[in-house]
Order: structure tokens, then sequence, then C-alpha cells
């Protein structure tokens, strides 16, 4: 067994599955190739349920390096016809991953642990490929499957060469979506993406204040997202963004909200607001982050809590990151938004707080105090301290 969840979730597979069940932490290609070749596999990331328990943090080991080549579809649906199945509908987007890993250290997040810091970009030409292979079966939408599409400055320059392979390819009546910072975007690569398809993406910068994105160490500037996406509808850019907020951040407050909601504003000025769908998250505690450690050191988690006992409401509560007083109104707020607008969510809950917290100047939202992220203060320390500007 392997997969995204299984991977975050396998310490507790043991006790859920069958003695001798091999199951495999993060990418499975190596492991599944030495087990058709009968090959030993035992330093593969995985394990045999009740031969021995898994290693000591089997998730933080390396994945085994390799080269990722486009998928075989013909072979694919030669052993497994239900195939095409998925491929009929031409509103779906169908994964094609060009990348894997992520260098950042946003508090909240297992990808940098399931897929490691480190980043792989895949060759473009196999890209380009395994995107040819689908589009002679139809597919016209992708989903770049990537934690992130450009995750630092330094793959600025893949990112250009995949989409202007994309150009060159001649597949120009496709579209294409995928999750983007938007730190690290340059007005050629807006042109780029607007000519090669993309019709949707998501930012998750989680909060319009940058006191908050710079406490869970998200690492980016707010007012280079602003800049980024003006470069973006510059360049032709006139379709849908997703935004992703989780209003129940540690040290959250009005006035951290109050300064979203004029992030938000900001978006919707630059996007049209019929075109920026706010998506409202709540973070929810994973295993082997770094919300998770910083549980464990306050004393809010015990250290031997199973991360898949959420039916049990004084385990539940804790995984949902809940802040008191702020979850009850958040609570309130989400019902009345569901009940009066359960099409338009999103911008319902975004014009209920405005109605009844205002909203911050944007300066304000782009400002941020110096001092180290949450994750490293004591409960005590986590208070309101004055603001500087870090531009
Ligand atoms: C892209 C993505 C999406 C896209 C999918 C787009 C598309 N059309 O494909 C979108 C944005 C739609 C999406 C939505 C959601 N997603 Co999502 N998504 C991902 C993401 C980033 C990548 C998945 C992927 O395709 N990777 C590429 C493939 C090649 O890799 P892979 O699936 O991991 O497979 C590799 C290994 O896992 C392994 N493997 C996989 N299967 C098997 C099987 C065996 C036998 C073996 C040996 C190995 C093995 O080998 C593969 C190759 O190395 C993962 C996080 C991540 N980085 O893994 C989250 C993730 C899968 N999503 C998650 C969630 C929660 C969701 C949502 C529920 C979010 C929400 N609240 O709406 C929805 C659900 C959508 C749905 N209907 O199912 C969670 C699942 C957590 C869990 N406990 O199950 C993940 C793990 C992220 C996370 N930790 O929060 N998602
Ligand atoms: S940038 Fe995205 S994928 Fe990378 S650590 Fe932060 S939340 Fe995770």
């Amino acid at each position: 067994m392997g997969g995204g969840a299984v991977s975050v979730f396998y310490e507790q597979m043991p006790q859920m599955l069958p003695k001798g069940t091999i199951v495999s932490v993060g990418e499975g290609e190596t492991l599944l190739e030495k087990l058709l070749r009968r090959e030993d596999f035992s330093q593969e990331r995985c394990y045999v349920v009740g031969e021995a328990p898994p290693r000591d943090r089997l998730i933080h080991e390396w994945p085994t390096p390799i080269e990722k080549t486009a998928c075989d579809y013909d072979y694919i649906e030669a052993i497994w016809p239900e195939l095409t199945y998925y491929l009929q509908d031409p509103d779906f987007y169908i994964g094609v991953q060009t990348k894997r890993g992520c260098p950042h250290n946003c508090c909240y997040c297992v990808y940098t642990v399931v897929e490691g810091k480190q980043v792989r970009v895949n060759p473009a030409d196999e890209v380009v490929e395994e995107m040819r292979r689908l589009y002679d079966r139809g597919v016209r939408k992708f989903w770049f499957t990537d934690a992130q599409f450009i995750p630092a400055r330094r793959y600025m320059e893949d990112a250009k060469e995949l989409l202007q392979k994309i150009l060159y390819s001649g597949m120009t009546d496709i579209n294409w979506a995928a999750y983007i910072r938007a730190d690290n975007l340059t007005p050629e690569l807006c042109e780029l993406m607007v000519k090669t398809g993309m019709n949707y993406f998501e930012i998750g910068i989680t909060s319009g204040s940058q006191e908050l994105v710079r406490k869970m160490r998200m690492g980016y500037n707010l007012k280079t997202v602003l800049q980024n996406c003006r470069d973006l509808k510059a360049a032709g850019f006139n379709d849908f963004v997703s935004v992703n907020y989780s209003f129940n951040v540690i040290d959250e407050r009005d006035e951290t909200i109050r300064q979203t909601i004029a992030y938000q504003r900001e978006l919707e000025a630059i996007f049209g607001a019929d075109k920026v769908e706010p998506a409202i998250f709540f973070i929810g505690l994973q295993p082997h982050t770094h919300l998770e450690a910083y549980a464990f050191e306050q004393k809010i988690l015990d250290r031997n809590y199973n991360p898949l006992a959420i039916y049990l409401p004084w385990v539940a509560t804790k995984l949902l990151w809940n802040p008191g007083k702020l979850g009850e109104f958040f609570g309130n707020v989400c019902l009345e938004a569901m009940k009066d607008s359960p099409e338009g969510f999103g911008q319902k809950v975004m014009n209920i707080l405005e109605q009844r917290l205002g909203r911050a100047p944007l300066a304000e939202a782009l400002t941020a105090p110096l001092e180290a992220d949450v994750t490293q203060q004591k409960p005590d320390e986590q208070r309101f301290v004055p603001t500087a500007n870090i531009s």
C-alpha cells in the first residue's frame, strides 16, 4: 500500500492492515520495481506489517533519486482498461507531475516531509511527452500536481523551459492549473503562463496579514505576491484564482482578520471581484510538521496521540487548531454564510467578516513585526507587538 495518505499516517498503519502488507512511504517507483524483480527492498522507504516496526524517522529518509519519464498510458490501459473512464469528462483536469519536493518551511505543511525538501525537476521533454500522450487521448486540461509549480527563484528557469516547450509542442488548445506561490514570477513567466493556457491557479497564502505569514514561516512577501498578480493580469490572465485562507492561524485576532480582508479586496481590484474565489480552509494539524512539534512542546498534544482518532472530540478539537473564542465566532460566521449563500460561500464569509470587523488599510496588512515565528514562542509570548515595515 502507498500514496499520500498512507505516507502521512504510516505509523498508524500496522494496527489497520493484515500481516505481510508492504507499506510504502513517499514515492513508490523503486520499491515496485524491486518487488517485480524480486530483489531485496529492505533499504527502500517501506516496512512490512508484522515483520518489524517501521524504522525510526522513516518518513524523514531521503527518497531514492530517480529520473522520472513520461507515463506510458498505452501500457496502463492494457493492464487497466478502466483508465478511459477517467479521461471521458472534458471538464476534468488530469494530473501531470513536473517536479517533486518543496524547500520551504511552512509550519503546518507535510509535503516537505513526504516529498522531501530537495526539489527534483522532471525533464521538461518527458513532461511534455506525457501531456502529449494524454492530449492524443482527448485530454485538454492538465493539473500540475507539484507541491508548488515554482517552489523558489532558482526553479524559475525550469518553469520557463517547460512552458516554452509546451508552447513549441503545438498543443495550443489546452488549459492547465497548479498551486502557485506567486512570489517567484517575472513578467516574462506571466506571459508564458497565459500563452500556454493557465486558466486557474491556487495561491495558498493562508493569511493576508504579513505578520501571520511570517509567523507561520511561510517565507514570502505579500507585497511581491500582489505585484506579480498585477503582472499576470497585465499579461492577459483573465480567469479564476482561488486564494486559500485559514482563519485559525495561531495568533489570529481581529486586526489580522481586518488585514486579510484588505488583502482580499486588493486581489479583487486586480483580477475582478468575480474572478477571485476565497477558499476558506482551517489549518488541520498534520503529523511530522513543525506545528505538531510545537503542540508537543507546549503540551497541547500528548506525544502518543493517535492522529487518526478524529472521532474523539478531545483529539479532534486539538487537530483542528481551534483558537477558543475565535473558533466559536468563526463557526457562527461560516454557518450564516453556508445558510445564506452555499454557492458563494467564501465570498460571503469575507463580506460578513468585513461587516462585523471592518477592513484595515492595505499598508497595515503588508507590514510585519520583526520577531521570531510563533512556533518558537511560549504561549504567553504570543501577543501583539509593534509592527515594522519589512519591505
Ligand atoms: C495535486 C493534489 C491535488 C489536486 C489533484 C488534481 C488532479 N487532477 O490530479 C487537487 C487540488 C484537486 C486536490 C484536491 C484535494 N486534495 Co490533494 N493533493 C495533491 C497533491 C499535492 C499531489 C498528489 C499527486 O497527484 N501527486 C503526484 C503522484 C505521482 O504522486 P502520488 O500520488 O503521491 O504517488 C506517489 C507515491 O505516493 C507512491 N504511491 C502512490 N500510490 C501508491 C500505491 C502503491 C501500492 C505504492 C507502492 C506506492 C504508491 O508512488 C507514487 C509515485 O512516486 C497531494 C500532496 C502531495 N504532494 O503528495 C495532495 C493530497 C493528496 N491532497 C489531500 C487533500 C486533503 C485533498 C482535498 C481533500 C483537499 C480539500 N479539503 O478539498 C481534495 C480532495 C480532492 C478529491 N476529490 O479527492 C491530502 C490527502 C490527505 C489524506 N489524509 O488523505 C494530500 C496528501 C495533501 C495533504 N497532506 O494535505 N489535491
Ligand atoms: S510552499 Fe506550499 S508545499 Fe511548500 S512548505 Fe509551504 S505550504 Fe508546503
